[in-house]
């Protein structure tokens, strides 16, 4: 059975398609504005950037510090909002690996922006008003259920707010109201296909808003295919807002950067530098219109590119590329650079190989190991997985440039994502050392 299509919308046609003359006229008025602000009502910040003069363009804004997760901790855990307590609606956090979690404050208006934000992403996918949402992200804290939910009831989309889960119960729902959209991590997108089994392809499902975690084009096709939607990547951190920074379309040509609110750098990762557009380096954020907990140049460390070009379905917002990785998720195995997506992408080209995998990383003495663990059916016969296993061998090591150690495991024993974000990278190399 053939994937249905689906057409992009709008939800605010005239802003998604402004000239850029006059986005850029607004970006700049929007960027003094908020560093005013900054300057108003966040004492940590205006001592910063006190001996920097306002911009008078926006490549002025290349004068002006980076902020990192580190200030945010070091300010735990308002101490970078600036309105009063009174003034806030809602407090998100997002959990590190290590201690206290970040902490984003919103007011009743940056609430509105976000799902508006949220509006424009669920629309550009293709999702019509009238439409049901299946909402599988996490409520919480986490900023991924409460955002979608409020975009899509901004856009008229009719919501089931089932959080992330419970796998069962989510299968029966989705049996049940027969939702046309899903929205969930990839690598629970992939957990339900496995769980629905052959009724994926039958099941009401047409496109699904996937992100919160890396993922590759490989892996898209995967879920395309497993799940019988059209996969849609969304993009968004809870220090810039949450969910709805960016979005693909149904076009599915880039994901769209809702660039009235967040105006986006690509930076060399070493030198803080701006790179041209095309050329990958990190993302940096600076939030527009955002009250309670603006934010100016945020490092958000996550790897890409960009494009100005406007798009065939008339926006003229800058698009970035899918994240292809972390500059900390990078792996340095006997001095090659290693990136988790490149070993999923180089996996998912070999025929019998289910898209669960698992990275680990160890050090005997001085000696690094990369070992992928991959699942597949292929468990038969010794033959036909020594087989398997050096078909996969030869494709990591040409596409990596290094040895790896494979290890091939019975279908359905490899970790799965039970509703949130699943890391697939284990890296025992610096556990216990001091
Ligand atoms: O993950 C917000 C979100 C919710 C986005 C639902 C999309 C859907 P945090 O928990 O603060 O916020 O994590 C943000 O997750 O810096 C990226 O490293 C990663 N990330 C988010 N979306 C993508 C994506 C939410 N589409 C961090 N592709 C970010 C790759 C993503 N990585």
């Amino acid at each position: 059975m053939g994937m249905t299509e689906v057409t992009t919308g709008f939800h605010d046609h005239e802003v998604e398609t402004m000239p850029r003359p006059k986005l850029e006229a607004l970006q700049l008025e929007r960027l003094q504005a908020t560093i005013g602000r900054l300057r108003a009502h966040v004492p940590v910040m205006a001592e910063r950037i006190t001996d920097i003069a306002d911009p008078v363009s926006l490549d002025d804004l290349t004068v002006f510090p980076f902020l990192h997760k580190k200030d945010l901790r070091d300010n735990y855990p308002f101490g970078l909002f600036a309105v009063e307590r009174s003034e806030l609606a809602r407090i998100h956090a997002s959990s590190g690996t290590t201690g206290k979690p970040t902490v984003v404050g919103y007011t009743a208006d940056d609430l509105e922006i976000w799902h508006a934000c949220v509006a424009r992403a669920l629309r550009g996918a293709g999702i019509e008003p009238g439409w049901m949402l299946h909402n599988g992200y996490g409520y919480g804290l986490f900023t991924g259920g409460m955002g979608l939910h409020g975009g899509a009831e901004a856009a008229g989309i009719n919501v089931v707010p089932v959080s992330g889960g419970n796998t069962d119960r989510q299968l029966m729902l989705i049996e049940d109201f027969a939702p046309e959209a899903i929205c969930c991590t990839p690598s629970y997108a992939l957990t339900l296909a496995e769980r629905l089994g052959d009724a994926a392809q039958s099941s009401s499902l047409r496109v699904g808003i996937l992100g919160a975690e890396p993922w590759t084009e490989a892996m898209r096709k995967a879920i395309e295919e497993r799940l019988n939607v059209v996969a849609i990547n969304i993009y968004g951190l809870s220090e810039v807002i949450g969910p709805g920074v960016s979005c693909e379309t149904a076009d599915r040509d880039g994901l769209v950067i809702m660039e009235d609110h967040f105006l986006p750098e690509i930076v060399d990762s070493e030198t803080g530098e701006r790179l041209p557009d095309g050329e990958v380096g990190v993302l940096v954020l600076t939030s527009l219109t955002k009250q309670a907990f603006p934010v100016l140049r945020y490092w958000t460390g996550d790897l890409c590119s960009i494009t100005r070009e406007p798009s065939p379905c008339g926006r003229t917002h800058a698009r970035m590329s899918s994240i292809v990785g972390r500059a900390d998720d990078m792996l340095v195995i006997r001095g090659v650079n290693v990136y988790p997506s490149n070993i999923e992408h180089a996996l998912l080209q070999v025929d019998g190989v289910s898209p669960h995998h698992q990275i680990i990383v160890t050090r005997q003495g001085t000696l690094d190991t990369l070992e992928v663990q991959v699942e597949s059916s292929v468990t038969d016969t010794d033959t036909d997985t020594d087989t398997l296993a050096s078909t996969i061998n030869h494709q990591l090591t040409s596409a990596l440039g290094i040895s790896v150690k494979i290890s091939i495991h019975a279908d359905g024993t490899l970790p799965r994502s039970e509703g949130g974000k699943l890391s697939r990278t284990l890296d025992q190399r610096d556990l216990g050392s001091a």
